[in-house]
């Protein structure tokens, strides 16, 4: 079924007018996947709508944030509601400790948090944190991780394979990417090795617990706790970006799920239900060192603002146990079902999963890090996504991406997006 796109279309050409590339978050454009990107217009539960008329079951949930569903009716009454009261003061709020408490009572790791706008603004000031209390420049992160658009972490992997990064943007630094080492996800001889070429000198190691950039891909082989072990070793810090994975995975995040203490985790997304936040958190002896408490400085207009912090608390009151066994019921049906179609035909396919976050990756090979997902079929993925979305299933537009799940989906609603799902699988090969 041909999709009509009409109304996109003219959208798309005008939005490339003012905005670059028409479109707000390079991801969106779809110029991996190829085709225009429909325009959204609404969001109801499990689905999306475009100018155009389409409905699609949505597994991108905007990245992540929507975990209850498109427009919940609660948790748009109580933006509403807050609203009225008045939409940010740039003062100290109730609601603001409420938020905190709630996140410090999930996390295992966490015992102070800040409060900031976005994932970017997280994980920046986690690693300016990390520099600060430790006195070291260095920081490693891991090839196929992102942990948002800050300049220290717009890093590619340098001449010298994985060690010495260098800028993948124009406009980072040679001296800023001098401090980014990169090693390999699931591959801690790597870590040793940059720990062993730069003693005393890396403040941190910055790490998705599951790898939630290059597709999902779980930690292997007790990968998280080695870090730890090594961290504690060497004397760097080791910050779990949960931007993607807190209060996604399970209650308390990879941090809870894979039992690893992080003394700095950073958060989003689910936090604000919808709304711009952010957060970082972790130990109170590092955190403690944040402006105006200590030295190392940290702010924002916005953060701690009524409005996304009442979308938070409001997210995060609903995602009690029954939520995640719902979520995770919910997640095992579609991945069974998948992999049923996938046995069944032989297909050349990978499946991981996460609880509700999980990739389907062209490839039968073992999936451990960006270099095997780099092996993909990259020309069927996208066979497969334009086959799905021509069905009304909006997937992730990139083999690189997760999907996810929400709690607005019902098994009806995935045994139908499945029908359809061998139907794409079976026009792809
Ligand atoms: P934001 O600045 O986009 O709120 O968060 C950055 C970030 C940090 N850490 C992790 C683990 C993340 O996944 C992200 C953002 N995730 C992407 C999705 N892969 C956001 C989508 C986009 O860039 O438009």
């Amino acid at each position: 079924m041909q999709l009509r796109l009409d109304k996109s279309e003219t959208l798309f050409n005008r939005a490339q007018q003012t905005i670059p590339g028409g479109v707000n978050s390079p991801v969106r454009a779809f110029k991996g996947v190829g085709g225009t990107p429909p325009f959204i217009t609404k969001g109801r539960g499990p689905y999306i709508f475009d100018a155009d008329g389409n409905r699609y079951v949505d597994f991108v949930g905007s990245w992540g944030p929507l975990i209850l569903g498109h427009a919940h009716p609660e948790i748009v009454a109580a933006i509403q509601k807050i609203a009225q009261q008045g939409t940010s003061f740039g003062a100290p709020t109730a609601l603001e400790i409420g938020l905190a408490e709630m996140i410090v009572d999930r996390v295992p790791s966490a015992e102070m948090v800040r409060l900031v706008n976005s994932g970017t603004e997280a994980t920046m000031s986690a690693v300016r944190l990390a520099r600060g209390v430790t006195g070291r420049d260095k920081i490693i992160k891991f090839d196929g991780c992102y942990h948002g658009h800050s300049d220290s972490f717009l890093i590619a992997a340098g001449s010298g394979a994985l060690t010495l990064g260098e800028p993948n943007s124009p406009g980072v630094t040679k001296g800023t990417a001098a401090d980014t080492l990169l090693a390999q996800f699931n591959d801690i001889e790597t870590v040793q090795a940059l720990f062993e070429k730069n003693p005393g000198q890396i403040a941190c190691v910055v790490v998705e617990p599951v790898n939630g950039n290059t597709g999902c891909i779980p930690p292997q082989d007790d990968f998280l706790q080695h870090l730890r072990k090594l961290c504690s070793e060497k004397g760097a810090l080791l910050v779990l970006d949960e931007v993607m994975t807190g209060f996604r995975v399970t209650r308390g995040g990879a941090n809870e799920l894979y039992g690893v203490d992080a003394d700095l985790l950073t958060f989003g997304k689910v936090i604000g239900g919808g709304m711009p936040i952010g957060a970082f958190g972790g130990k109170r002896e590092f955190m403690e060192q944040v402006s105006p408490s200590g030295p190392v400085y940290q702010a924002g207009t916005l953060s701690g603002n009524p409005v996304a912090v009442t979308a938070g608390i409001e997210t995060l009151k609903r995602l009690d146990k029954l939520a995640y066994e719902k979520l995770e019921s919910l997640s095992k049906h579609w991945a069974t079902g998948l992999q049923k179609i996938i046995d069944k035909n032989g297909y050349p396919l990978t499946q991981h999963r996460v609880g509700s976050m999980f990739t389907l990756f062209f490839s039968e090979n073992a999936i451990r890090n960006t270099l095997d997902v780099a092996k993909c079929d990259i020309e069927k993925f996208n066979r497969w996504f334009n086959g799905m979305l021509e069905e009304g299933v909006y997937l992730a537009p990139s083999q690189y991406e997760a999907g996810f799940m929400s709690l607005a989906h019902t098994i009806e609603i995935l045994d139908e997006t499945l029908a359809k799902a061998e139907a794409v699988l079976g026009e792809v090969f």
